[in-house]
């Protein structure tokens, strides 16, 4: 049983959104077409609480510093994907409707998470690996966005927990906030057991 995960294709991840990744709406259209090859979507949504401690605004900081938040190293972030919001909102054409199940995260303000499986501090987990062990998922496929952060995180953690886990690379695009960070998160999910694919070779069996 292969599942694809898509992860966080929400408006304020769209070069247009409050926090921009280069060509992020661009790869809709191909993950619409990936779709249609897998057994299980699920979905996960960034789903902040408006007074989330990783925004940058409530430390009176800059968008891109540095802070330490309960023991756990946080990059501040622009106010993003609030809860019903707009930039919260899935990217216009994506087809949603055979989301067996969308699994929201970082609703809790004094920890982020940027995986789809757990919270940053790995203390709390979001239910992804309960909902496909249920479904008896076998291998796991992941797209969306952002490559150097939450589509980073997501196929560490599924590795860590033993899944084998393929990166459809040109499913995902990363934020950059410094050049050639989406390229260095793939190294490292390549050594960390992620298997590195493109869509043709999903297409293409
Ligand atoms: C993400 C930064 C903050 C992501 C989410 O989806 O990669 N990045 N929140
Ligand atoms: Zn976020």
């Amino acid at each position: 049983m292969k599942a694809l995960l898509l992860v966080d294709l929400q408006n304020d991840f769209t070069p247009d959104g409050a926090l921009p990744v280069p060509e992020g709406d661009q790869i809709v259209p191909l993950i619409n077409k990936l779709q249609k090859k897998f057994d299980l979507l699920v979905a996960t949504q960034d789903w902040h609480p408006a007074d989330h401690e990783s925004f940058a605004v409530h430390h009176n900081k800059q968008a891109g510093e540095i802070v330490m938040l309960y023991g756990v190293e946080q990059i501040l972030w622009p106010v993003h994907c609030v809860q019903n919001s707009y930039g919260a909102a899935f990217i216009d054409g994506l087809n949603t409707e055979k989301f067996a199940w969308i699994c929201q995260k970082g609703m809790n303000k004094k920890v982020d998470s940027y995986s789809g499986f757990f919270e940053n501090d790995h203390q709390q987990a979001t239910g992804m690996d309960a909902f496909l062990k249920e479904r008896g998922v076998s291998e796991i496929y992941i797209t969306g966005l952002a490559t150097d952060y939450c589509v980073k995180f997501t196929a560490l953690d599924a590795r860590s927990l033993g899944y084998p886990t393929y990166l459809i690379a040109d499913a995902t695009r990363g934020v950059n906030l410094s050049e050639g960070d989406a390229e260095k998160a793939i190294g490292e999910m390549s050594s960390a057991g992620v298997t590195v694919v493109q869509s043709s070779e999903i297409f293409s069996n």
